[in-house]
């Protein structure tokens, strides 16, 4: 039976999960919803990361040691700008700088984040529904002790040392959820949050204009909204959502993602290490599911996707 399958996700964890939901799922019945709060400018070029994350990744081009940029990459390019005097620290290689390039010609003509990412995609052979959460601007800005930082700043930059005080996602009230994730919402049975950071991933997501109150609803349709711990055994997976939560005062917990996402999940996937806080997330009114969570290897991607996707609505 066909189903149609919206994720939510972020860079490097949400693309996992997304290429194991791309293996299992047809394209038609996939739709990807990816975070554009990390979008910034560098040298002239509008640069996606999660976008291009995603789509290297469905597109089996991705750097897999990094988990983003494109693999068998080269910066001459990032050199050169360097003896020009440029600041370098945001790695852009060579292969990857056309598609910025690409990017900033077909935004110079007016066509917008949407259509520019089925473009790419379609060029690149990803068949899926690949859409950025809106076209509108959404800056998350991170509030440190020293000052206020774009998340490349903070996340490349001061590789995420500076302690965070506050996360702010500017542009988000006035900014509109892209029309075709609207769309998506419409003809949903399973929403699946994949294991990306709360506050610097999701968090841009569900502040968008409606979009958390159209997620809470959906439970009253039948439904079934999953959400993947991006925390396994007290800390992050990957980067920095443990230090974060740490520092705005949470325990660092798969419990306390649960928490965040309260509202908006009916199922709560934890690793098999986490087995222990099982009756703490019971007790938010969450099913959680033991299972391997996390993806090293492209069968481990496929194997948490199929867990996901034989869940049935309780
Ligand atoms: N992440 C890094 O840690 N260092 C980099 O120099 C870097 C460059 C980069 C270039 C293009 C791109 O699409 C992504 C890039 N990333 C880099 C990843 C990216 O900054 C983060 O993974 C996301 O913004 C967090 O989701």
């Amino acid at each position: 039976m066909s189903e149609n399958v919206v994720a939510l996700a972020g860079g490097v964890g949400g693309a996992k999960l997304a290429l194991g939901l791309s293996c299992l799922l047809n394209p038609e019945e996939f739709t990807l919803i990816v975070n554009t709060g990390d979008d910034d400018i560098f040298h002239g070029l509008y640069v996606c990361p999660d976008l291009d994350t995603v789509m290297y990744t469905l597109a089996g081009l991705s750097n897999t040691e990094t988990g983003w940029g494109l693999s068998s990459e080269s910066f001459k390019a990032l050199s050169m700008l360097n003896r020009y005097g440029c600041d370098t620290w945001f790695n852009l290689g060579d292969l990857d700088l056309g598609t910025h390039i690409m990017r900033k010609y077909l935004l110079d003509k007016k066509h917008n984040l949407t259509e520019i990412t089925a473009y790419l995609c379609q060029k690149l052979g990803v068949l899926c529904q690949v859409l950025p959460m809106t076209n509108d601007t959404v800056r998350t800005v991170i509030k440190t002790a020293g000052a206020e930082l774009s998340m490349q700043q903070y996340f490349v930059r001061d590789k995420s040392e500076p302690e965070v005080l506050d996360i702010k996602y500017v542009g988000s009230d006035t900014a509109q959820p892209n029309e075709e994730f609207s769309n998506a919402l419409d003809r949903v049975d399973k929403l699946i949050f994949c294991p990306s950071n709360p506050f610097l991933s999701i968090g841009p997501i569900l502040a968008l204009s409606g979009i958390r109150d159209r997620m809470m609803n959906l439970k009253k349709n039948n439904h079934l909204r999953i959400a993947v711990s991006p925390i396994v055994s007290g800390s992050s997976v990957k980067g920095p959502a443990g230090k974060i939560m740490h520092e705005l005062g949470y325990e660092v917990s798969c419990v306390t993602v649960a928490e965040l996402y309260r509202d908006v999940c009916d199922v709560f996937v934890i690793d098999v290490q986490d087995e222990k806080h099982c009756k703490d997330i019971e007790s938010l009114g969450i099913k959680p599911l033991v299972a391997p969570i996390i993806m090293n290897s492209k069968a481990d991607k496929i194997a948490l996707a199929k867990t996901l996707l034989e869940l049935e609505v309780i």
